[in-house]
């Protein structure tokens, strides 16, 4: 974005806005992020649909992904297009969507462990999401020579799923919410992130 205060910016995504500022409503799960985001109210209630024109992205690719699996996508997609508090994690990319990503975000133990938990029963093909898939029908479906399989079997542990998933997005931590030092998927009331952030900034390596 243009702004130079990195704790208060947004990246260079496929649907981000150039800088964060209040949105009246968010949809639904994204609605925490309604006083100060980054994505526009209609990417937050593209955010909730199946095969959503976002990415295109089909969520569905070995089986109906459970319903409580699937929140955990929704919120990680509200986290990654509206939050503005990731400056300390921008990195820039040379990639056909998007010029800038998110790399090494330290997401808090809870929010971790709890999606991995509510998705270890489903199936998916690939331990990677953002890369190799056939698109062919104009969503993601799984390549040639990649079955479904347990969920278990991809990302055996919690930190493997949160780490590997989104190609190193996140890095796990044994942190909790009240720690100050990891970032929240989910919260309520204020964003708790913008502190993290401004933590991580004044205490750059
Ligand atoms: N959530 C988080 N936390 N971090 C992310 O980086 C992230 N990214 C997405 C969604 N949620 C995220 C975007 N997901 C493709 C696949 C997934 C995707 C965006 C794009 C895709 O088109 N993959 C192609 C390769 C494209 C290319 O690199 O040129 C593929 O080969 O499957």
């Amino acid at each position: 974005g243009l702004s130079l205060d990195k704790a208060n910016m947004c990246m260079d995504g496929k649907h981000h806005k150039f800088e964060p500022g209040p949105e009246g409503q968010l949809h639904n799960q994204c609605a925490p992020w309604r006083e100060n985001a980054c994505c526009t109210a209609n990417t937050s209630e593209e955010a909730h649909d199946d095969k959503s024109k976002l990415y295109n992205f089909n969520w569905n690719h070995c089986g109906v992904m459970t319903s409580q699996c699937k929140k955990h996508f929704i919120q990680d997609t509200c986290f990654f297009e509206c939050s503005p508090h990731l400056g300390p994690w921008i990195q820039k990319v040379n990639e056909s969507w998007r010029s800038e990503r998110i790399q090494h975000v330290p997401i808090c133990l809870d929010d971790c462990q709890s999606w991995w938990s509510d998705c270890k029963n489903d199936f998916t093909c690939k331990q990677n999401w953002h890369k190799g898939w056939n698109w062919t029908t104009g969503h993601n479906q799984c390549p040639a020579g990649a079955a479904c399989r347990k969920w278990t079997d991809f990302f055996p542990t919690a930190q493997i799923m949160c780490e590997k998933i989104w190609s190193d997005s996140y890095s796990y931590t044994t942190l909790s919410k009240t720690s100050g030092r990891c970032m929240q998927l989910w919260f309520t009331g204020l964003n708790p992130n913008k502190k993290v952030a401004e933590y991580f900034l004044n205490h750059a390596a």
